[in-house]
C-alpha cells in the first residue's frame, strides 16, 4: 500500500495544478493511483457557457471513464464540439441534444439547461508517471465561431 506522499497520482496532480492553477479547481481527482484491474473511477470536467465563453475547470485521465458536464448559463443555445469527438463515443445524458455538423457529430444546449457527455479516452494499460503528459483539446462552439476553449487530458505513457 502506498502512502498518499509516494503516490504517482499525487505527484501528477501537483505538477499540472502548477501548470494550470485555477483549472484544477477540485480536488477530487486526487486519489490512490487505481490499478488497471480495478474500474476506474469516473472523472468530471466542468463547461459553463457563459457571456459568450467557456469556462472550464477539472481534466480527464486516459483509460478513466470522463463525464463532461456542459452548463448553458447564456440566453442562447450553444453547440459543443471536440475533434476528440472523432475518437471516441460518446454517451449523452441531461437536456442536450446531437446534431450531425459540418466536422462531425456534435451537441447542442439550450439556454438554462444542462447536459453531460460520458466517454473513455484510450486505455488504462499504461502507468500514469510523472512524466505523463497532459493534453489539450480544442473545443467550440459550432453556432458561435468566437465561444471555444479547451479539455485537458492526462495520458498514460512510459
Ligand atoms: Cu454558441
Amino acid at each position: 500500500m502506498r502512502t498518499i506522499r509516494g503516490d504517482p497520482m499525487t505527484a501528477v496532480f501537483f505538477s499540472t495544478a502548477l501548470a494550470l492553477g485555477v483549472l484544477l479547481g477540485s480536488g477530487t481527482a486526487v486519489t490512490h493511483a487505481a490499478t488497471v484491474e480495478k474500474e476506474l473511477p469516473e472523472l468530471t470536467i466542468q463547461v459553463t457557457i457563459k457571456n459568450m465563453g467557456f469556462h472550464v475547470t477539472g481534466y480527464g485521465r486516459e483509460g478513466n471513464p470522463t463525464a463532461i458536464v456542459v452548463r448553458n448559463e447564456d440566453g442562447v443555445t450553444h453547440g459543443f464540439y471536440s475533434p476528440l469527438f472523432k475518437e471516441v463515443s460518446v454517451r449523452l445524458e441531461g437536456d442536450g441534444y446531437q446534431v450531425a455538423g459540418k466536422d462531425g457529430t456534435s451537441f447542442r444546449v439550450d439556454p438554462g439547461k444542462t447536459m453531460t457527455l460520458h466517454f473513455t479516452k484510450g486505455s488504462a494499460t499504461a502507468p500514469l508517471t510523472m512524466m505523463s503528459p497532459l493534453m489539450r483539446h480544442v473545443i467550440w462552439c459550432d453556432m458561435h465561431p468566437d465561444v471555444k476553449g479547451e479539455l485537458f487530458i492526462i495520458e498514460r505513457r512510459g
